[in-house]
């Protein structure tokens, strides 16, 4: 005859009783080892594709609209040599027409940034045309 032990059952006990004491420690444990805050409130990557042509916005485009703390990124196309000057940020680049250009920022002021189109169309390197506003909203 075999004599019926039940020793699994006291054994289960006690992985469950660990398994909870290590649950709490790591719910004590992960607000600690968080970065406090600042991940949740990082912003989304926002990409905009904007094209020039004849000295105008093709499609006329008139406001980005972004959110404090975005990554915003202005690909720009062009169909002759422009420099572009997004203000507040003050970023300045030159597009050629056989290669497209990036504006690449984190939006870390709010308001409202106008980008202006310098020279072109035979007015002059010291010509400013606004083409479109960017505007970063609070979060
Ligand atoms: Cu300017």
């Amino acid at each position: 005859m075999r004599s019926i032990t039940r020793k699994i059952a006291p054994v289960a006990g006690t992985l469950t009783r660990s398994r909870f004491i290590a649950a709490a420690l790591i719910t004590m444990l992960v607000p600690i080892a968080m970065p406090t805050g600042s991940a949740a409130q990082t912003g989304e990557v926002r990409r905009f594709e904007l094209s020039i042509k004849d000295g105008k916005m093709d499609g006329g485009l008139r406001t980005v609209r972004v959110v404090r703390g975005d990554a915003v990124v202005l690909r720009w196309t062009v169909d002759q040599p422009t420099i572009l000057h997004l203000h507040g940020y003050d970023i300045e680049i030159e597009v050629r027409p056989d290669a497209p250009r990036e504006m690449a920022f984190e939006a870390r002021s709010t308001g409202r940034f106008p980008v202006e189109m310098h020279g072109g169309n035979g007015e002059g390197r010291r010509a400013h045309r606004v083409l479109i506003h960017v505007e970063v909203h609070p979060r």
